[in-house]
């Protein structure tokens, strides 16, 4: 299906969210927007070995606003929620965004 312009898209930020992306495109620069409630989750960017391994990293961005926008870049975003055992429990999501 063709589409124009940027998509915003609201990620079910919640436990065994993994599927979510399932069947959605995405590209470059399209907005998803985390709604969370801040004092259960956050919102951790990471690399791929920090998404499988559910841990942050230096280069991690953490968004802890419980209304978080963020910008897809071009390839894989990976996110996760920081909070101890959260990730182990489903609470990350990849998001590949084409050109
Ligand atoms: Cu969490």
């Amino acid at each position: 299906m063709a589409r124009q312009g940027k998509m915003q898209c609201e990620p079910r930020w919640t436990f065994n969210t993994q599927s979510w992306a399932d069947g959605k495109k995405f590209k470059a620069g399209d907005m998803l927007i985390f709604n969370y409630d801040p004092s259960l989750h956050d919102v951790a960017t990471v690399d791929a070995s920090s998404y499988d391994g559910c841990a942050t990293s230096p280069s991690s961005t953490v968004y802890t606003s419980g209304k978080d926008t963020v910008k897809l870049k071009k390839g894989q975003n990976y996110f996760i929620c920081s909070i101890p055992s959260h990730c182990d429990w489903g609470l990350k999501l990849a998001v590949n965004a084409s050109s």
